[in-house]
This record gives structure tokens, C-alpha cells and sequence, in this order.
């Protein structure tokens, strides 16, 4: 099979370009991984050894012997879909050694700069829920401007968001990580990401963007957009003089107890 016949590739393809609509992704901002399942890897029919060997030091073990989806270094997300070819493509990760082969695509380049990161996270994904599949990075305009605003503590943050619509809860129980401003691309910021990422799928870099995960990339997308939405609620009502105090503890534990979900340990004082 053609692996830019793969729907999910269309579909990354679809979702970057919407997210660079919404001015989510300006000029090179943004970045998408995907897992490939099992059934679409073996569609590929790709030989391992043959592709292009870049060399990767840490390579961690719960991706390998996997087939990854990723958006190229320096690529502009709303060219993508015209340009799968250079922009995109699959790299296999190989049961040994420090590296990775492009098995499709990302002619003439390479994957995103964060591709560590997004091993490293799908790594840590996996092992808290073998459905997760999917790493996304943007730069989501009201999640920025509220790192800008808000508390910059993680409970406080995600407290602040749960308030402010019913859905919230329900998106996000588990609550949003939050890494105070620091360089990108490093090992720092990296460390930071995947501690959060442990027991949470939507983790907010202070001044930069934000990171979701998911089972889908549709899944990602969603907590991208309802966080985003939460934040521009937020900053709307804060301009307005929030004067309502939003959904109180009790009222979040009503919705948990609604919906079967389990909000994150020692946020709710009932
Ligand atoms: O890929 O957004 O953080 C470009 C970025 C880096
Ligand atoms: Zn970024």
C-alpha cells in the first residue's frame, strides 16, 4: 500500500491544516506524531535496514520495532497536505541500536526537532494505556495567552479551566501538566514534559504552546481544542471582571460522579 494512501496520514495531513487556519501554527510551529497500528504497518510492507539511518541516542524501548508517523523539521503546517512527500513521512524505529530509518517520505529532511520528545512521550503514553498513539504540539493562541495571565501553578491552572465549562471535566479529569517557561528543544524542557506526561495527556509549556496526546488523532485534536477553548473563555470572562465564580468543587464532583470519571487525586476539596 502507498503510505500516503494510509487515512490517518490524510487525515494529519487534514487536522494540520485546520489547526494552521485557526493561526495555531504559525510559520514552522507545530509538530504531530502518530503510532501507526499494527495492520497499517504491515500494509507498508517496508524492509528494515533499507531506508535512510539517522542516528537517535536514547532511544527508548516501548516505541521500538514501531512505524511512526511524523511532520518534518521546519515544515509549515499549511503546506502539508500538498506536500506530503517532504514534509511528512514514516520512520521505523529499530529493534537495536541509537537510531531510526525513514522508511517513507521526509525527502530532502528530517523529522520535527522534537522528535526525541515525542518518542520519549509515546513511550510514556503507551505504558500508562497501550490505546495511545498520538503526540501533538502547537502553539494554540488562548492557551498561550493565558500562561500569560493566569496561575502558573499546575492546580490552580487546571482548576481555573474546570470551572469555566461543564466540559472541561469531562475532556480533561486527569488534569493539565504545567512547565514553566524554558528553552525548547533540550534536554530540560524534554525531562519536564515527560513527568507530567506520566498521568496526563495535555501538558502546557509556559509561553510556547502546548502538548496533547490520544488514541486518534481526532482524540488529540479534541483536548487541543477544548483546552484552547477553556482558556479563551477564561480570558474572556477575566476581561469582563469575572464575576461568577464558575462550577464550584461540589458541582465538579457532580459531573464526575455523572459521567464515571475520576478527577485527578487532591484537586477537589469534596
Ligand atoms: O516545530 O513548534 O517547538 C516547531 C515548534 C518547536
Ligand atoms: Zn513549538
Amino acid at each position: 500500500m502507498d503510505w500516503k494512501s494510509i487515512p490517518t496520514v490524510k487525515e494529519a495531513a487534514e487536522l494540520s491544516y485546520l489547526m494552521w487556519e485557526r493561526g495555531w501554527d504559525e510559520a514552522n510551529g507545530g509538530n504531530i506524531s502518530y503510532l501507526l497500528t499494527d495492520e497499517e504497518a504491515e500494509s507498508l510492507g517496508y524492509v528494515p535496514g533499507t531506508g535512510r539511518t539517522i542516528e537517535l541516542p536514547g532511544v527508548p524501548d516501548g516505541v521500538r520495532g514501531k512505524y511512526v508517523f511524523v511532520t518534518a523539521t521546519g515544515s509549515h503546517f499549511r503546506e502539508l497536505k500538498d506536500n506530503l512527500d517532504e514534509l511528512t513521512g514514516i520512520c521505523y524505529i529499530p529493534e537495536e541500536g541509537d537510531c531510526y530509518e525513514i522508511a517513507y517520505g521526509l525527502e530532502n529532511s528530517r523529522p520535527t526537532s522534537e522528535f526525541d520528545t515525542h518518542l520519549a512521550a509515546m513511550a510514556v503514553r503507551l505504558a500508562a494505556d497501550p490505546e495511545q498513539r498520538v503526540v501533538m504540539h502547537n502553539h494554540a493562541t488562548s492557551v498561550l495567552a493565558m500562561t500569560h495571565v493566569a496561575p502558573i501553578d499546575e492546580k490552580e491552572f487546571t482548576l481555573a479551566l474546570w470551572r469555566v465549562i461543564t466540559e472541561a471535566m469531562v475532556l480533561f479529569p486527569d488534569g493539565i501538566g504545567y512547565v514553566p517557561w524554558c528553552v525548547c528543544g533540550g534536554k530540560e524542557i524534554a525531562d519536564k514534559t515527560l513527568e507530567k506526561m506520566r498521568d496526563r495527556r495535555i501538558v502546557i509549556w509556559g509561553y510556547h504552546g502546548v502538548f496533547t496526546t490520544g488514541k486518534s488523532l481526532h482524540d488529540a485534536f479534541g483536548l487541543l481544542e477544548t483546552v484552547n477553548k477553556c482558556c479563551e473563555v477564561w480570558l474572556t470572562a477575566e476581561a469582563c471582571g469575572h464575576r461568577n465564580p464558575g462550577i464550584d468543587d461540589k458541582g465538579l464532583r457532580e459531573i464526575c460522579d455523572t459521567f464515571g470519571l475520576t478527577p485527578r487525586e487532591g484537586y477537589l476539596t469534596c
